[in-house]
């Protein structure tokens, strides 16, 4: 019998995961937030994924984080401001033995994460699927990506990752996971926050060379100084092709300011410029754009942490 992946976080990138999952008829139940959210969930009696205009129900069971079941191995789809309340809400479930699969972009709530579950394995993962919501417990499958995972603390590979095979989802094992999520938090740090600010596309900020450039430079220096020489190579120009491939697109820091969500600036922007200042590294002008960023979201009356 396999072993259940317990989903906590039925949004974008949860319901995408839990969807495939169950589709393979691989063993999935869901966690939601609360008695009032389960009922909800089981009104509707499933979770829709839409796939090229195709919407298919799937029937995940949902349970809530008070469910007695031990958990052995659980996929953290949450946002990474809400990361280590979410596992603290399962934490009684958890053992020698349980693995958690960490979905969250950016740095630090990986670390909060291994902080609170101790004993646990904490895999971090970093995708390029985009996925957004349309509806409650509908998600729409936007665009093909690749999810690589890992674990800085044991570089074998797990057993599970068969499932994701039979489940259809492209990933790869990394023995360097870390320098994965280095290089996407200063693509990142280098696009998102200037569209939010120049109120643009990502091919906007070809308008905005030097201030991308300005930004890479520091981004590079900083990569360095936290010994991720990989994260920094030739950053500029992949930024730059970032920027003209994803022309059209608009960053999933703009979307989240635009649909009045919460950004998770504290594990990018605000991630990096904590490392510089524990380097002593100056970056002023990311810390500077930190700043602009902030005082942007608090004139527009959302969190700016
Ligand atoms: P989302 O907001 O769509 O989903 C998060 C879900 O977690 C929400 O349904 C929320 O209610 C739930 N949640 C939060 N705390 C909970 C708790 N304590 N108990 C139960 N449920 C809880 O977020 P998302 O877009 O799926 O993003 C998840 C992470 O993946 C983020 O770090 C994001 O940056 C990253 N990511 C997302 C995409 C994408 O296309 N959506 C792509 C790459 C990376
Ligand atoms: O990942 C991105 C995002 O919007 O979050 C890209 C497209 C790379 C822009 O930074």
């Amino acid at each position: 019998m396999s072993t259940t992946w317990h989903v906590l976080g039925a949004g974008s990138l949860g319901t995408l995961w839990a969807a495939r999952l169950a589709r393979a008829g691989l063993p999935v139940r869901l966690v939601l937030r609360n008695e009032e959210r389960l009922q909800a969930y089981r009104a509707v009696g499933g979770l829709t994924l839409v796939e090229q205009g195709q919407a298919q129900c799937y029937p995940v069971p949902g349970e809530t984080a008070h469910s007695p079941e031990p958990i052995k191995r659980l996929l953290l789809a949450c946002k990474a401001y809400d990361a280590v309340a979410a596992v603290s809400s399962v934490a009684h479930r958890l053992s020698a033995d349980s693995e958690l699969i960490l979905l969250q972009n950016g740095l630090g709530s990986q670390d909060a994460v291994a902080q609170c579950a101790p004993l646990a394995r904490c895999i971090s993962a970093s995708s390029t699927e985009g996925a957004f919501r349309d509806g409650d417990w509908r998600v729409v499958f936007a665009g093909h990506g690749f999810t690589w995972l890992g674990d800085p603390a044991h570089p074998v590979a797990p057993f599970w990752l068969d499932d994701l095979a039979i489940a259809g989802i492209p990933h790869e094992w990394s023995a360097d996971i870390l320098t994965r999520l280095w290089r996407k938090l200063a693509l990142n740090c280098a696009i998102n926050p200037l569209t939010v600010l120049h109120h643009c596309n990502n091919g906007g900020l070809q308008a905005h060379r030097c201030e991308v450039a300005t930004l890479c430079a520091e981004l590079t220096d900083l990569l360095e100084r936290c010994g991720q020489p990989s994260a920094a190579e030739d950053l500029q120009p992949e930024v730059e092709r970032v920027i003209q491939a994803t022309a059209v697109n608009y960053s999933s820091m703009y979307q989240d300011v635009s649909h009045r969500r919460r950004t998770e600036i504290s594990y990018l922007l605000g991630h990096a410029c904590k490392a510089a200042r524990r380097h002593e590294l100056a970056v002023p002008h990311l810390e500077q754009v930190r700043q602009r960023l902030i005082a942007h979201l608090e004139n527009l009356g959302l969190p700016s942490d």
